[in-house]
């Protein structure tokens, strides 16, 4: 077998999902692996027997090893990799990887907001279209996963934290949907983190990018960008009485989507755009939209208990998707809105929150580490210690016909396990006797 990677020893630094896949990937190529990770209690996977070191590596471990493949949660500033790369180590990622081995025709999605939910409702347009698609990456499935199960077309979700150790990934369509601050505890300024993002544009043939924020295009630009946006448009991808267009031309309307929120309708134009640069039939790929469900935890309505409506939109992270669920939902409600936010705000800027709860927001719960900075965003916000001291918050605030939502402009970690964790104590905190 020849060697592609051009590396001898190569070591897989993070026995997460994403390096399991790399050790069973490597397992058949022509070269010595060993395996490192900083935790004390990981373990390889069942049927890999190389030699795995955990927490600080000896001195000279660095020492003719020609190339490290790195976990996305490893940061590249850790001491050690700083190390491997002073000792004249390639340094690279699972999608690196991935990039130089793979044949399938590929569609890559970043951003801070909207990257499962498109990634997701690309991959059920290409599939209802013919193409034997697979949604991998960032979403869940490995990118070397999936291309083991050999797939026509492979619809890859990327983190910046992917992105900053790809070098070589050849894109038919690669789109950048929003840049809001994100990851900031890691990437420290946004210009860094939307460096990263920027990657992604790098060996694309196309670009889908939103008229509103210039630092979705690519730079420099290339020449084939199709834009999307909210505007009326006449050209590429706009929004018009109701009807998203496309060249002027109503395409999908909107009162047969199943997703909620204007900013729904970037991500349909957005997956339309990118299914379409794989030759996919446009009627074929609109009836997809239309039978497209929510993604779980992403502004779904998930109780109307005493008749409310009570709507778990958990994965909202950061601040950018928490003013997006408050603009969709704001404009359009009846009643009160009351809002559930807070937990570890990774270091962002939540001030930006403000305008928003100003005009959207009648009444703010919060919780968590970061709570308390959001609550004084907003007189007469109220913090509690507890998902269910929350929610009994929350029920004493609304009427029938409200809304509560927990959207919390915040990552999960400081009080849950993720954010799935946190949906399903705001799901049983409803379901139980405290709210009737
Ligand atoms: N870790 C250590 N020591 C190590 C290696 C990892 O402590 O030596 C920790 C990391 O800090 C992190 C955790 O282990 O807290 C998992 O990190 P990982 O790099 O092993 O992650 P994987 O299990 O390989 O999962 C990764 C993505 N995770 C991250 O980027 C943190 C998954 O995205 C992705 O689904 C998976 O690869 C398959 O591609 C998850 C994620 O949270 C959903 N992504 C972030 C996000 O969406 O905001 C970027
Ligand atoms: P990601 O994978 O980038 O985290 P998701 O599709 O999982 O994106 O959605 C994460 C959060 O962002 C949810 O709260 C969702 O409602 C919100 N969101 C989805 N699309 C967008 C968008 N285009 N702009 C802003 N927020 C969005």
């Amino acid at each position: 077998m020849t060697n592609q990677l051009n590396a001898k020893h190569v070591v897989v630094a993070g026995l997460g999902l994403s390096g399991q896949a790399c050790l069973r990937f490597l397992m058949g190529q022509p070269v010595t692996l060993s395996a490192w990770d900083t935790r004390a209690e990981q373990t390889l996977p069942e049927g890999i027997d190389i030699p795995l070191t955990n927490g600080e590596p000896p001195k000279n471990y660095w020492d003719n090893v020609d190339l490290l493949v790195v976990s996305p949660g490893l940061a590249l500033d850790h001491p050690q990799l700083q190390r491997a790369s002073q000792q004249n180590v390639e340094i690279i990622g699972e999608i690196e990887l991935f990039a130089r081995f793979n044949q399938a025709s590929v569609l890559g999605i970043t951003g801070s907001n909207g990257k499962t939910t498109v990634t997701l409702l690309t991959t059920h347009i290409l599939k209802a279209c013919g193409i034997n698609a697979v949604a991998a990456g960032n979403v869940g499935l490995p990118a070397l996963d999936a291309m083991s199960l050999n797939p026509e077309a492979i619809v890859l979700e990327l983190s910046s934290f992917q992105l900053e150790t790809t070098h070589s990934l050849a894109l038919v369509g690669a789109t950048i949907l929003n840049i809001s601050d994100d990851h900031l505890d890691r990437h420290k300024t946004l210009a860094a983190y939307s460096d990263a993002k920027q990657r992604i544009y790098n060996h694309a043939q196309s670009a889908l990018c939103w008229r509103d924020q210039q630092l979705t295009y690519p730079l420099p630009l290339m020449v084939d960008v199709i834009e999307f946006g909210q505007q009326a448009e006449l050209h590429d991808f706009g929004l018009k009485n109701h009807w998203i267009t496309w060249q002027g031309e109503p395409l999908v309307n909107l009162a047969e989507v199943k997703l909620v929120g204007l900013h729904n309708v970037l991500n349909i134009q957005a997956a339309l755009g990118l299914a379409m640069l794989l030759g996919v039939d446009v009627r074929q790929a609109v009836a997809a939209v239309y039978t497209f469900e929510a993604v779980a935890h992403r502004c779904v309505p998930v109780s109307d208990k005493g008749g409310i409506t009570w709507i778990d939109d958990s994965k909202a992270t950061n601040v950018g998707a928490t003013i997006a669920a408050l603009q969709g939902l704001g404009a359009e409600r009846r009643g009160k809105l009351v809002l559930i936010a807070g937990g570890d705000a990774k270091g962002a800027a939540v001030k930006a929150l403000q305008p928003y709860f100003e005009q959207y927001v009648d009444e703010l719960i919060t919780l968590g580490r970061d709570g308390k900075q959001i609550g004084r965003l907003k007189q007469g916000s109220v913090h509690t210690e507890s998902m269910q001291a929350a929610v009994i918050q929350a029920h004493q605030f609304a009427r029938p016909g409200d809304i509560v939502l927990l959207s919390p402009a915040c990552a999960s970690l400081d009080m849950f396990k993720n954010y799935e964790h946190r949906a399903h104590a705001f799901i049983e905190a409803i379901a139980s006797g405290d709210v009737c």
